[in-house]
């Protein structure tokens, strides 16, 4: 497996240099985040980034994400431009030797949360989800982003997008994305790019949006469409764990065992209702998934693919961009490592 650590880019206040600094992390996973959604990723600025993340020692080892734009998962007139354009990035990607391609397909909203800083007992903080919470917000009243979104919405925008999107039925979500697996697969084979779909965070519909990548049996759909390597899945624990029918090392053994991961997101939950959970430290005994179980079936399967410590918590008085500090993902890098090495030992 390759170690890798996720880098918010140039601007990102964690730098290179820290991630170096942690053992044993040898790639970088990025993205443009200067280009426009659903705008060509020029090859030429993809290889500006990786030759930075390579005078640093370490490689490119995933882009996460190139986002879809919302007139492709809306299958409106226009997504054929926009296909066009996510097909010439791949391309370009596959040219900058970059294998792996994270993406997602929840309509309009990526990651969702009630709060980013809630307080743990240690006095660390966290993301956290309360259904209620969420339920009560009436989105078209304002603006609402979370950071780390790829798009902030103004008023007028949101409200055209959550009308358009008030018709639109999970089916049609479904053929909507063949529709683009069915054009964007087979550029991704032939540029040597895996392609692994980013499951629905928090995996139940929100705000009456559907959301459709949310537990085993769509990830089997999903599969399905486009039976191809290239058409694989990044396995977010933290994403799919807090429905409890969704038994990740389970489906970690099923789906490394099948070859369709690509890439290994690490991040635990504890489920405090039905529909209401909080992120925590990396470890199995401090949420709900069994995260020693989960790289066990990676690790049974001889995972190749890309590995990262996901969301932490904020420790240390650090502050930055929830989810995605230094420490605590510095802690749980540790912790992948050191289970990992636990395990070649056996
Ligand atoms: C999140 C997402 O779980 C995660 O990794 O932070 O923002 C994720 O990067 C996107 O959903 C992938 O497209
Ligand atoms: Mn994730």
């Amino acid at each position: 497996m390759k170690l890798s650590f996720r880098w918010y880019g140039p601007e990102d206040t964690v730098s290179l240099l820290h991630i170096r600094q942690v053992p044993v992390i040898r790639g970088i996973v990025s993205a443009l985040y200067h280009i426009p959604v659903g705008e060509t990723w020029p090859l030429k600025d993809i290889l500006a980034l990786k030759a930075r993340i390579e005078e640093t020692g370490f490689e490119w080892t995933a882009i996460e994400s190139i986002p879809v734009h919302e007139d492709i998962k809306l299958g409106n007139a226009r997504r054929d431009l926009w296909i066009d354009k996510y097909c010439d990035s791949i391309r370009n990607m596959g040219k900058a030797g970059i294998p792996v391609l994270c993406y997602n397909f929840m309509p309009v909203f990526d990651w969702t949360r009630s709060t980013l800083d809630m307080k743990l007992p240690d006095e660390s903080t966290c993301l956290a989800y309360d259904h209620d919470m969420i339920s009560r917000v009436d989105i078209k009243k304002g603006t609402f982003s979370l950071p780390g979104w790829a798009t902030a919405y103004e008023k007028d925008a949101l409200i055209r997008l959550l009308d358009a999107y008030s018709e639109l039925t999970e089916e049609d979500l479904w053929q909507n994305l063949g529709y683009f697996l069915k054009r964007v697969i087979p550029v991704a084979e032939e540029s040597g790019v895996r392609m692994g779909i980013h499951p629905d965070d928090p995996p139940w519909s929100i705000f009456g949006l559907p959301r459709i990548i949310c537990r085993e049996a769509d990830l089997d759909r999903f599969l399905n469409i486009v039976n191809s390597p290239s058409n694989s899945l990044t396995l977010c624990t933290g994403s799919l764990g807090p429905d409890e029918q969704n038994d990740m090392v389970r489906m970690t053994d099923k789906y490394a065992g099948k070859n369709r991961i690509v890439f290994a997101h690490i991040r635990n939950i504890k489920r405090t209702g039905p529909f209401s959970f909080h992120e925590t430290a990396h470890p199995t005994a401090c949420g709900d998934v069994n995260i020693l179980g989960v790289l066990k079936m990676y690790h049974k399967h001889n995972f190749t693919g890309v590995i990262r410590p996901d969301h932490g918590r904020m420790i240390w008085n650090e502050t930055g961009k929830p989810g995605y500090g230094l420490y605590d993902r510095s802690l749980g890098a540790m912790y992948i490592a050191g289970i990992w090495e636990g395990l070649n030992r056996d």
